[in-house]
């Protein structure tokens, strides 16, 4: 039995991406990684896509975006996808650099949450084709990202970055 079982499951959005070793297994194998943990079931996965790395060195990128529903918070659920980067052989050497898996906590139960070490939703979703473009294959089509008082549809964010460049695998 999940831990925390005894709460309503809560609906969440985790964008993965990887630019080092073979990232399109890595993302499948930590998308596994993820639904076989208690306490989280993984409800839909976008398609992979390469993308060029957004203020960022090193080789292009592979992302994706997963919908979960877990009955974990956020504080636990950002604790499981960082134990997962580790054993992938995360490492933190400088911002942005090159990376084995990352994963972020986007949108979580359309919380609002301001932490030192988390902030929901995700600060720079609203910038990034890489993000937006797997959300919005998988969101609602009414599925709303509020920015700087801006409530736009995932695609209309995404139709407003044209300097970017991201795609299917
Ligand atoms: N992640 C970053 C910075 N830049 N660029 C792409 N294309 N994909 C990413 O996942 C990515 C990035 C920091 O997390
Ligand atoms: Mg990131
Ligand atoms: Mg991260």
């Amino acid at each position: 039995m999940p831990v925390h079982s005894h709460r309503r499951p809560l609906l969440a959005y985790i964008g993965l991406g990887a630019n080092l070793g073979d990232a399109q297994h890595t993302l499948s194998v930590a998308i596994e990684a993820i639904n076989s943990t208690s306490g989280i079931r993984l409800l839909q996965a976008s398609s992979l896509y390469a993308s060029t790395p957004v203020d960022a060195p090193g080789p292009s990128y592979t992302n994706a975006v997963i919908a979960i529903e877990t009955t974990l918070d956020a504080l636990s659920l950002l604790a499981l996808i960082q134990k997962i980067e580790q054993q992938h052989g995360r490492e933190r050497s400088f911002r942005n650099a090159p990376r084995t898996l990352d994963l972020d906590i986007l949108w979580f139960n359309d919380e609002t949450i301001q932490l030192p070490q988390l902030t929901v939703p995700h600060p720079r979703a609203h910038l990034r084709a890489f993000v937006l473009m797997p959300w919005a294959e998988i969101a609602p089509s009414n599925f709303v990202l509020t920015h700087a008082g801006q409530t736009l549809a995932l695609k209309t964010w995404c139709d407003s970055i044209t300097d970017q460049t991201c795609m299917k695998h």
